[in-house]
């Protein structure tokens, strides 16, 4: 079966809804790692008032026992906790006084296409929805694949590579460990000297009545060869990531390894040369290609990067039009964040540990862990693979 993610809910309505589909039995969950990933996703320089009102935490409705999942669909709950200032406006059910309707569509959001093409007056009926609120429930779900993938020797790592004009240097090669401190920096920056310029431009832009977009990257280390299929477009994994990476709000772009810079290289320089040894099997010098070729993974480190676009809800707001008299107006003034680069980070981790830990249960299959377990040793066998799981 392949493995499903479905989220529910609106930003400030009563909570988050995640549910995985497609888990084997006997997965042990962690309820700290699970709520880490959550308070992880809630941090970064450059967040907005929500993120001092919300406290995320994980409640689990369905599909564990005792701390281990038993094989059906697992449901995860986050509870909204600004909801308790919103319920008259996002109650679920009629209330006596409706709120007035919204009717100042953002530039860059999805208020005003979303109305036109639900038929729904109301912006708010559409910007609670589409607001990146909804990717606390995707990091609930993400942290219940990485689980899956720490069985199969695979963790996953993020960082914020640049934050408007300000890049970080990036270095040529990075190990699991030079990511240890990687949540300390308030940008999630590797890099201390660029993190200080990234929060100084925060400040500087914020000042400006500005938003800010950015580059993330996240990699996945301990992969075994194979993932994902050259035979078939819908099973390439590089279509699957890049699938994932732009569906989180805001993403504009994605990329595999130095991904469209190659673009402009001749093929000498563009590919990863192919040897072998005693000791390692086979392996590369370099990893160009960011751990995929031919839609397959290849067994060195996966490195995808995201391209955000600054936050569309400024605090000094474009222009647009109301949608009730057509007159020109500024758009909607709403709450909002500064930069959330270093948040996307770790959503872009649980979309990428979602697309491996589906790839890993298409290949591997099984309806108990141990089924897995079993499997992943018979195929590392098969192809005599020797790289040690991360
Ligand atoms: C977010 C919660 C939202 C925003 C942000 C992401 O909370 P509120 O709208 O109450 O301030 O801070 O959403 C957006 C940036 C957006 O454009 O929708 C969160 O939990 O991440």
């Amino acid at each position: 079966m392949p493995l499903r993610l479905i989220t529910a809910g609106e930003s400030h309505g009563p909570g988050l809804t995640c549910i995985v589909e497609g888990m084997p039995a006997g997965l042990v969950l962690d309820r700290d790692a699970l709520n880490r990933d959550l308070a992880r996703r809630q941090l970064g320089y450059g967040r907005g008032g929500r993120m001092k009102i919300e406290r995320d935490q994980v409640e689990v409705t369905g599909g564990v026992r005792h701390g281990r999942t038993l094989g059906g669909p697992i449901a995860l709950r986050v509870v909204n906790r600004d909801y308790a200032n919103w319920e008259e406006r996002m109650n679920p059910w009629p209330v006596d006084n409706p709120p007035p309707e919204v009717h100042l569509p953002r530039p860059g959001h999805a208020d005003l296409v979303g109305t036109q093409k639900y038929g729904l007056s109301d912006v708010r009926d559409i910007l609670e929805r589409a607001s990146a609120r909804e990717t606390a429930a995707r990091v609930a779900g993400g942290a219940v694949a990485k689980a899956l993938l720490a069985e199969a020797g695979v963790q996953i790592r993020s960082h914020v590579i640049q934050i408007a004009s300000i890049s970080a240097p990036r270095p040529a090669q990075l190990r699991l460990a030079d990511f240890d401190a990687v949540d300390e920096s308030p940008v999630r920056c590797l890099d201390a000297d660029a993190g200080a310029a990234m929060v100084a431009e925060i400040d500087a832009l914020r000042r400006a009545n500005e938003s800010l977009g950015g580059v993330f990257e996240v990699r996945a280390f301990g992969l075994i060869p194979g993932l994902g299929s050259h035979v078939s477009w819908e099973e390439r994994l590089d279509g699957r990531l890049g699938q994932a990476m732009l569906s989180i709000q805001a993403v504009k772009g994605a990329a595999v390894g130095d991904g469209i810079e190659v673009a402009g290289l001749p093929g000498s320089q563009a590919h990863d040369e192919i040897f072998w040894d005693q000791d390692r099997g086979y392996h590369r010098q370099t990893n160009r290609a960011g751990g995929l070729e031919g839609g397959m993974s290849t067994g060195d480190t996966l490195i995808v990067r995201g391209w955000m676009k600054p936050l569309p809800t400024l605090t000094k707001p474009l222009r647009s039009v109301d949608t009730q008299s057509h007159e020109p107006a500024q758009a909607l003034r709403e709450r909002t964040d500064s930069c959330t680069v270093p948040a996307a980070g770790v959503v872009g981790e649980a979309m990428v540990a979602f697309v491996l830990a589906d790839a890993y249960r298409q290949k591997l299959g099984g309806d108990h862990i141990d089924d897995m377990r079993a499997a992943l040793e018979a195929y590392r066998d098969r192809i005599g693979w020797l790289a040690e799981p991360a």
